[in-house]
């Protein structure tokens, strides 16, 4: 069949909307029609070229929420006209990580996941003869794309598509990070780095959970408002601050935060994350993806004393078994969404998204096709 799709042809060129051919579902695989897809910061990381698997050309986009078209040969676990949201984390239910109870980083197509390419090593997508690839595993800026069966997540019908795709990675991550990675507890205190997309579902995942103080940190000042309304009761602009931001930071929460959140990608930002934790306990989360080659660093005494860091990835969630949950959680007023999504753009506009991205003026452009 053909799809359209916004095509990255290049590292740090716009995406071209072109006409696709596309295989139709192999074994285990189902066809997909996206019907909205958010675009997250990682997308714009990849594209800029700052992602060590990132590879070209590709259909990018992995926040997507659609219908099931068709299925191929041996796929019972959904059937055609199921409302689903694509996984870049699948679940197999299967593999030793899924089997262990311990991790969400289910391991059964990872591999072939990183190289743009099915579980089967082939890619579906093709233009004038020649392979496209796919994107973790997903390619949500497609108008139709194929998936593993175990990448697809089963959701009620009633939640509209141009919301609950957010769902399909900026929600899961910032409220995964804090109920199943951190497991914040009533009362606790949080610093979250970097409000956008992801950091204000950590505030309001620190809400739900019943935290206390809950510091958001951000570098601009419209971030404030925005964050008040998720939960925030502290805000830092670094850029106002005239000392050492983590001892000004230590001293607002005394003696640092139970929880810390880097949310910005940024591994000097995910240093300050560490060293304001509270001495003797304190967990820092890294969220954010750094680019290529860069490394974080800190004094060992900072471990030695006590904190802790840690990472996630969608928010340590279990695709298959917790975004229909989540979904419901949204469904049910637990949960915001529909404020985070400051703009709607149809798939000719795509592009328009990113800048808004990169101009701060966004928190999720949604795509609507
Ligand atoms: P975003 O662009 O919407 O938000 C980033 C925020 O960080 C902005 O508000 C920006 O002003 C702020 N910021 C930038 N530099 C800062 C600094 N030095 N100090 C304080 N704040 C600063 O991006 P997003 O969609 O929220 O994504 C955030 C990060 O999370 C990205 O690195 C993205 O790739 C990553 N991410 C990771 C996962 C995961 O599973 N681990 C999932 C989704 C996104
Ligand atoms: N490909 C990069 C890493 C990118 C990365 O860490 N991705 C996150 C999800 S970001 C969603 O917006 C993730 O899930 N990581 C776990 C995984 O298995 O990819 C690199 O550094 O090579
Ligand atoms: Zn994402």
């Amino acid at each position: 069949m053909r799809t359209r799709a916004a095509v990255a042809f290049a590292a740090k060129q716009p995406l071209e909307i072109v006409e696709l051919d596309l295989e139709g579902p192999r074994a285990g695989e189902v066809l997909v029609e996206i019907m909205a897809t958010g675009i997250c910061h990682t997308d714009a990381y990849t594209l800029d070229g700052l992602d060590s698997e990132g590879l070209f050309p590709s259909v990018l986009g992995h926040e997507g929420a659609g219908i099931v078209r068709e299925v191929g040969p041996g796929v019972t676990s959904v059937a055609p006209g199921d409302h689903v949201i694509p996984l870049y984390t699948p679940e197999c239910r299967q593999c030793k990580s899924c089997l262990s109870g311990k991790t969400n980083l289910c391991t059964a197509i990872r591999a072939t996941q990183g190289k743009g390419l099915m579980p089967d090593g082939t890619t579906r997508f093709s233009y004038k003869g020649q392979p496209i690839f796919h994107y973790m595993g997903c390619s949500t800026f497609s108008n139709f794309t194929v998936l593993p069966e175990i990448a697809v997540a089963k959701i009620r019908e009633d939640a509209p598509f141009q919301t609950s795709c957010y769902v399909g990675c900026g929600v899961t991550t910032g409220v995964g990070a804090v109920v199943n990675t951190a497991k914040v507890a009533v009362g606790d205190t949080i610093i979250v780095f970097g409000l956008g997309g992801i950091g204000l579902n950590v505030l309001q995942g620190a809400r739900l959970a019943g935290a206390g103080m809950i510091v958001g940190v951000d570098i601009n000042p419209d971030r404030e408002e925005w964050g008040r309304r998720f939960g925030m009761t502290h805000f830092v602009n670094p850029r106002d601050v005239s000392g050492d931001l983590v001892q000004h930071l230590v001293a607002l929460t005394d003696g640092g935060a139970d929880y810390t959140f880097d949310c910005t990608g940024n591994t000097d930002v995910m240093r300050q994350a560490l060293e304001a934790c509270h001495r003797g306990w304190g967990t820092s989360i890294i969220i954010g993806v750094a680019e290529a080659g860069k490394e974080i660093s800190t004094r060992p005494f900072q471990l030695v004393t006590g904190r802790n860091w840690r990472g996630t990835a969608f928010g340590g969630a279990k695709g298959r078994t917790d975004v229909p949950k989540i979904v419901d959680w949204y469904m049910n007023g637990k949960i915001e969404i529909d404020p985070m999504i400051t703009h709607v753009l149809s798939l000719e506009d795509i592009n328009k998204g990113f800048d808004l991205m990169h101009a701060g003026e966004s928190i999720r452009s949604v795509v609507v096709y």
